[in-house]
């Protein structure tokens, strides 16, 4: 089925059409010179492998306010003084862009998608809507939801967290949100659903039970695991780890804080993490490292694509366009077998300063190109033999002898005693981290 361009009544990106791939050579600025969707590698097409998904919240709902000053982008689907009809505006035009961008998937939260109301059964009223219209836009255009997520952190009442609010009435209000959002995600068919602990955290230790809240957290975690399954959602739901901002500590801090959290509370069948490049390097982490941590656990479900910035603190949520870290992440990904319900969301936004409409595409364009370089160089990695032999070279010495049996568990303390004792002091083994890296670039640039 062709994906219509234009699907509104107004078109948002005139003079804008579908964004091809032109090759490498191509020097049009609108283009994809990498990420060819139906080009084969290692089994699977570029499409399948990445699965590619735009956000809606800082796409279509930011305009470049920061602490310091408001928008500096009037976009024309905002417009609409009165909020449902803006909703739809902004609808059409998420629609146009998906399509024009070519992706298979998007994300939201449910205040992207609709309003609040003033009341639960209002703001219910208002997801509905603008569910049914996605719904239909979503059939017209072939496009699909890769995950869908409640924004429980904008709102003030939330100033203190929302699963793990002190006070029960906030808590409370959290599962109205996240109950409607479910019910809007199955609706949608999304293949997903995020939690991502946006102020599950403190700011103080010494006016929080953070013991309680933890417990709390988990208790309602599994309350929306149980409402999910009661209504016929299959999907894999997700924890985004976060370490800080916009609380000072967040429980989801990294992928291996939430690996024990999950696994502690018994959820850790139903949920996997949702691994974020920004979060990571918050964390003192690289991206690549958070999502080797969470595959050892069997428990890689998807990637919110962006980067940070080395220099600052704080999550700037950049388009990714580091050749190096997305062939590093993807290395990591295919090692894994490659996606399952997951993908590759652009959580990012333009700069501040970048307020041509063509630069939503060519910030798309980038990170997608990105992407498809790095699949392709960690294919050649995988498959390197010199690289194979490097990494397995190391831990020869528990393929035979003492070192196998130690492996199968049939060793004690008082062996490894003996053994070192008979063997006298190891030969230093070098780790060739030198020549693991210019073979790396080696094998991109060749
Ligand atoms: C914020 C998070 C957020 C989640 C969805 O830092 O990345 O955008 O992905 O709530
Ligand atoms: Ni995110
Ligand atoms: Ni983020």
């Amino acid at each position: 089925m062709s994906r219509s361009v234009h699907i509104g009544e107004q078109e948002y990106f005139p003079g804008i059409g579908r964004i091809r791939y032109e090759g490498a050579e191509s020097d049009n600025p609108l283009a994809f010179k990498a990420y060819d969707a139906t080009r084969e590698v290692a089994g699977k097409t570029m499409e399948e492998h990445l699965r590619f998904a735009i956000c809606y919240w800082h796409t279509f709902c930011a305009s470049g306010g920061d602490p310091f000053g408001p928008g500096t982008r009037v976009y024309p689907w905002a417009k609409n003084a009165e909020p449902m009809a803006a909703a739809m505006d902004r609808m059409d035009a998420a629609f146009e862009f998906f399509s024009k961008m070519g992706v298979p998937y998007f994300c939201f939260h449910d205040r992207d998608l609709a309003p609040e109301g003033n009341s639960v059964g209002e703001s219910e009223e208002n997801l509905q809507t603008m569910v049914a219209m996605a719904k239909e836009r979503m059939r017209a255009t072939n496009i699909r939801l890769l995950w869908g997520t409640a924004n429980v952190f904008s709102h003030p009442r939330y100033m203190n967290g929302a699963a793990t609010n002190p006070d029960f009435d906030v808590v409370a209000q959290a599962g109205a949100q996240v109950k409607a959002a479910l019910d809007a995600t199955q609706e949608l068919g999304g293949e997903n659903y995020v939690f991502w602990g946006g102020r599950e955290g403190y700011a103080s230790l010494f006016n929080t039970d953070t013991q309680r809240e933890q417990e709390n957290l988990a208790r309602f975690l599994g309350m929306a695991r149980d409402y999910g399954r009661s209504i016929g959602f299959s999907g894999t739901y997700l924890i985004e780890p976060k370490p800080m901002e916009p609380m000072k500590h967040q429980y989801d801090a990294d992928a291996q804080t939430v690996i024990g959290f999950l696994r502690h509370y018994g959820l850790d069948k139903d949920f996997k993490l949702n691994v974020e490049a920004n979060h990571a390097t918050l964390a003192g982490h690289s991206f690549a490292h958070d999502l080797q941590m969470a595959t050892d656990a069997g428990m890689l479900g998807s990637v919110d694509a962006n980067r940070g910035d080395p220099q600052n603190g704080w999550d700037t949520d950049q388009f990714p366009t580091d050749t190096n870290d997305c062939t590093q992440a993807m290395l990591v990904i295919l090692a894994d077998g490659g996606f399952t319900s997951g993908g590759l969301n652009f959580d990012a936004k333009i700069r501040r300063e970048s307020v041509d409409i063509e630069d939503m595409f060519i910030a798309h364009i980038g990170g997608m190109d990105a992407f498809a370089r790095g699949l392709v160089f960690a294919e050649r990695m995988l498959n390197d033999s010199q690289l194979i032999a490097l990494r397995q070279g190391r831990y020869g010495s528990f393929g035979s002898g003492e070192g196998e049996n130690f492996v199968a568990g049939k060793l004690t303390l008082g062996d490894l005693r003996d053994y070192a004792e008979r063997n006298g002091e190891p030969q230093a083994q070098s780790g060739k981290q030198e020549l693991v890296e210019n073979r790396m670039n080696d094998l991109m640039f060749r």
